[in-house]
C-alpha cells in the first residue's frame, strides 16, 4: 500500500513540475499569432533581435520583453508586450 502511495506522490510531483516548465499559452492566440506572423520574417515562430528591432519602437529594448532570456521573443512574450503597451489592441485589433 505504501508503495502505491509513493508512486501516486511521485506522479503528482511530476505533473506539478510539468506544469511549471510548460510554455505559457497566449490568452488571445488568434490576435497574437497574427501579429507574430506579421513580424516573423523567417517564419520560425519567434522574433530574433533583428526582426524585433525592425518593427518595434526604436527605443524599445528587446531584453525587456525576453522574459525567459532565450534571445528570441516567443508568442507568450509578444502577447505580454502588447498587453503592456496596448491591451485594447488584443481585444479589438485593426482589420
Ligand atoms: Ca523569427
Amino acid at each position: 500500500m505504501s508503495r502505491l502511495l509513493l508512486l501516486a506522490a511521485l506522479g503528482m510531483t511530476l505533473l506539478a513540475l510539468a506544469q511549471l516548465w510548460r510554455t505559457p499559452q497566449p490568452r488571445y492566440p488568434t490576435q497574437t499569432a497574427a501579429l507574430m506572423d506579421a513580424m516573423d520574417e523567417d517564419g520560425d515562430g519567434q522574433l530574433s533581435e533583428t526582426e524585433f528591432s525592425r518593427r518595434a519602437p526604436a527605443a524599445t529594448p528587446m531584453t525587456l520583453y525576453d522574459l525567459n532570456h532565450s534571445g528570441q521573443i516567443e508568442l507568450h512574450e509578444l502577447e505580454a508586450m502588447v498587453l503592456a503597451v496596448d491591451p485594447v489592441w488584443l481585444a479589438d485589433p485593426p482589420r
